[in-house]
């Protein structure tokens, strides 16, 4: 529990995708804390319900599934996807086809608001000495990024055509620590990416809003002016690994493309067809 001034219990039934995957690991006990019940589901296996927990097991691309998945839910945590740079083929399955299922499944089953783990790679080529911020153009990085962009799309889509509301969160690298010198600016503690999953559900008004997740790291490409409303504010910072990530990596290649652009090493990860 974050805060403990606010009542905790704030969803009858909240829905968690990607529920098996390395943040919905992260994200599963946590969340239990906002809801009544805490749906979980994903395409692979996820064990056995926990107190106040139910599993559905769902393939985002089925959309009569995702209709049966979405049944009275509240609110929605989507992490469920395609999350690396990948053959166009599954990204087309999970990330295309599986958006377009949750929201048709949002829209007709009554969901009110999800937050969509959207990514960095959204904006993955400007540049590493560039400041953006949320209302700039997207710049994908592959066909991962640009499905990540399709995703803010079609949130803003279901916003304006049938009023679900949606907080598109530009992860940046969610670890228990930064690997690299990227990931001194790009850095989200998953005690902050708590913090920001649970302020984008709970702000009062959001639209379509898009805000980056990072911690409050001293270096930062991320300018979130635009996402304010939302109320979320870091406590961790890259900088207590600054030191050993440093001096684990001395030199940058200035010529480097995966130091050049925001994206790093995914800007020149293979991005075929098949
Ligand atoms: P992950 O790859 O560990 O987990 C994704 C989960 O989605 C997996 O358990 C997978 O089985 C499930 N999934 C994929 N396709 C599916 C389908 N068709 N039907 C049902 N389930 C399906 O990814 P991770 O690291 O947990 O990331 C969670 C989300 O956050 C992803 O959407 C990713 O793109 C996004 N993200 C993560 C970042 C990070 O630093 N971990 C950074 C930026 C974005
Ligand atoms: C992502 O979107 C990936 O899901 C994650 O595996 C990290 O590589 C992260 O971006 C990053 O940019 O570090």
């Amino acid at each position: 529990m974050l805060n403990p001034k606010v009542s905790p219990i704030v969803f009858p039934k909240l829905l968690l995708t990607g529920a098996a995957g390395q943040l919905g690991h992260v994200l599963r006990p946590r969340l239990k804390a906002y809801c009544d019940v805490l749906r979980v589901s994903d395409q692979l296996d996820l064990g056995t319900a926990a107190s106040g927990e139910e599993i559905q097991t769902a393939d985002l691309s089925n959309a009569s599934a995702m209709q049966s998945l979405l049944k009275g839910v509240d609110a929605v945590v989507h992490l469920g996807g395609i999350s690396t740079e990948q053959a166009w083929a599954p990204i087309l399955a999970s990330n295309i086809i599986g958006m377009v299922n949750l929201y048709e499944a949002a829209r007709l089953q009554g969901t009110k608001r999800i937050v969509f783990a959207s990514s960095n790679h959204v904006t993955g080529f400007y540049r590493q000495d560039e400041v953006i911020d949320t209302q700039m153009p997207a710049k994908p990085d592959g066909f991962y990024g640009l499905s990540k962009a399709f995703g803010e799309d079609l949130a803003e889509m279901y916003w304006a055509r049938w009023g679900i509301e949606t907080v598109s969160i530009r992860i940046g690298s969610a670890l228990p620590a930064p690997k690299d010198r990227r990931m001194l600016s790009t850095w989200i503690s998953f005690d902050d990416l708590e913090r920001l999953v649970v302020s984008a559900l709970i702000a009062p008004i959001v639209g379509h809003t898009i805000i980056f997740g990072m911690s409050d790291n001293r270096t930062s490409w991320w300018d979130n002016t635009h996402a304010k409303h939302i109320g979320y504010r870091p406590i961790d910072s890259s900088d207590i690994f600054r030191h050993e990530v440093e001096a684990r990596q001395p030199l940058i290649d200035r010529h480097d493309k995966a130091a050049l652009y925001q994206g790093g090493a995914f800007v020149k990860m293979a991005s075929h067809g098949e």
